[in-house]
């Protein structure tokens, strides 16, 4: 498990090189909008049941056959194991965009995820869509302007994207 500067020293250590300019200017970049990456796993944290209810929801709307008797969330058992599978994915994904790096989302959480699935019978392809209803509505919260400091965060919202898009290949 990496994090942003663990990440850049691991990489210059592979190759006996120092840190370099353009390395610590990205990290000092991190640390000077710091407080937009807090804002972002805060608010998505603190309206983490939410977003994975309404995404389930949501999945199950599309796909009804998944809580129809047969359906893979079908009894409470099923269904209750498939809202905590989301809400792990959506866990690992806050980990993610507060260390600025995946590797704790795909060391922890996706990686032999798919293997698992298959085995399971879980169907991955819906894991995958409502990964992305998740998405859709962690950005949605995530990048709402109202009640913070205005400011750009396009870039940290494609990063957070990108979480929820490497989760939802990983198990498609
Ligand atoms: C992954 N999910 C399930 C299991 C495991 C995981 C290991 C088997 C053990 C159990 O049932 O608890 N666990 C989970 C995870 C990590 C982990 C992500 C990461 C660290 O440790 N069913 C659906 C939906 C989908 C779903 C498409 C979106 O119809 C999920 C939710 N996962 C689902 C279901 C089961 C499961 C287990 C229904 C139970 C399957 C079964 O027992 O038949």
């Amino acid at each position: 498990m990496l994090d942003a500067f663990t990440k850049v020293v691991a990489q210059a250590d592979a190759r006996g090189e120092y840190v370099n300019d353009s390395q610590l200017d990205a990290l000092k970049n991190l640390v000077a909008e710091g407080s937009k990456r807090m804002d972002v796993v805060n608010r998505i944290t603190s309206n983490s049941s939410a977003i994975v209810a309404n995404a389930a929801r949501a999945l199950f709307a599309e796909q009804p056959q998944l809580i129809a008797p047969g359906g893979n969330a079908y009894t409470n058992r099923r269904m209750a194991a498939c809202l905590r599978d989301m809400e792990i994915i959506l866990r690992y994904v806050t980990y993610a965009v507060f260390t600025g790096d995946g590797s704790v989302l795909d060391d922890r959480c996706l990686n032999g995820l798919k293997e698992t699935y298959l085995a399971l019978g879980v169907p991955g392809g819906s894991v995958a869509t409502g990964v992305s209803k998740m998405k859709e509505a962690a950005i949605a919260i995530a990048n709402d302007p109202n009640g913070v400091t205005r400011g750009d965060c396009s870039s940290l919202m494609s990063e957070l994207g990108s979480y929820f898009d490497r989760a939802a290949s990983a198990v498609a």
